[in-house]
């Protein structure tokens, strides 16, 4: 599998472009990053999963009754640790939250044909910080499949994430459907407004969700009793520190004055805010 796992960072100046977009509008498209091999090796990868942990339907509205999600991917197959760290699209992640970001959760979406759309929401709703703020969730969603607007691609308010509210039941703003080819990327920044479309094709829709947030919140899933220590051993040092095996500013996360990496790999360097203070 090593050579998916390589790919050309991002150009400079799409990584620009989508950042300056993202503070706009709220969202991005990249499209086509994800190498068509990556692509189908990670659907294959989402069927084995589905069968395996006999993932059943959602259970409500939001979940979607004809929608079958794999939480805490990383836990389920090592091929799921390529997207999180993907150079073609950790560089945005990384410009907007900034290097000391972590991953919130990674969860895998198969939209079936009949699911109804989705109520409109923000991702941010959790936190409960007065709006508008500065981007402190910022989303990945992978196309694994295409999504169309037929078959239930996002729906994107643009320029929502700038509004004092969340959305409520009941309000019907003017929203967008994205619609982009298998192996595109969405970016949207967590209090965006938005929500899955209806599926009216005959076809399922899959994407990879790619949540993060800065370094300093709680992540939407629990990573680090979520993924076994034993699988976290063999993930890069990247991938380590994103899940929160690592530190927000040489201080919070930290285990007895010590960077937790440390716990998953004693040579790790761990550079402390306590090094820095003068006497
Ligand atoms: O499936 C989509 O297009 C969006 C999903 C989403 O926003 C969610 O489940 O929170």
């Amino acid at each position: 599998m090593s050579e998916l796992l390589e790919n050309e960072p991002l150009d400079e100046a799409l990584a620009a472009r989508l950042c300056g977009e993202i503070e706009e509008r709220g969202y991005a498209v990249a499209e086509n990053v994800i190498p068509s091999e990556l692509r189908e090796a990670l659907l294959d990868r989402i069927d084995h999963g589905m069968q395996k942990f006999e993932i059943p339907f959602g259970e409500n509205a939001f979940l979607g009754h004809q929608t079958r999600r794999i939480f805490n991917l990383l836990a389920r197959d090592r091929l799921f640790e390529t997207p999180p760290v993907f150079p073609g699209t950790l560089p945005v992640i990384e410009r907007v939250l900034d290097s000391e970001c972590l991953l919130s959760s990674l969860t895998a979406i198969e939209m079936n044909p009949g699911q109804a759309r989705q109520p409109l929401h923000s991702d941010d709703g959790s936190y409960g910080f007065p709006r508008p703020s500065p981007t402190y969730v910022l989303v990945a969603m992978w196309a694994i499949t295409d999504f169309t607007e037929e078959n239930g691609g996002t729906h994107v308010v643009p320029g929502s994430h700038l509004r004092e509210r969340r959305p409520r039941r009941g309000d019907e703003p003017e929203a967008i459907q994205v619609e982009m080819d298998a192996g595109s990327v969405l970016f949207y920044d967590g209090s965006l407004w938005h929500g899955g479309g209806e599926n009216r094709s005959d076809t399922r829709r899959v994407g990879i969700v790619n949540n993060y947030c800065a370094g300093f919140l709680r992540q939407e899933e629990n990573q680090l009793l979520a993924i076994p220590k034993e699988r976290v051993v063999n993930f890069s040092p990247r991938l380590r520190r994103l899940v929160g095996y690592g530190t927000y500013r040489g201080l919070l996360g930290h285990v007895d004055q010590r960077n937790p990496e440390i716990l998953v790999d004693p040579e790790a360097k761990t550079d402390m805010i306590w090094g820095k203070i003068g006497r």
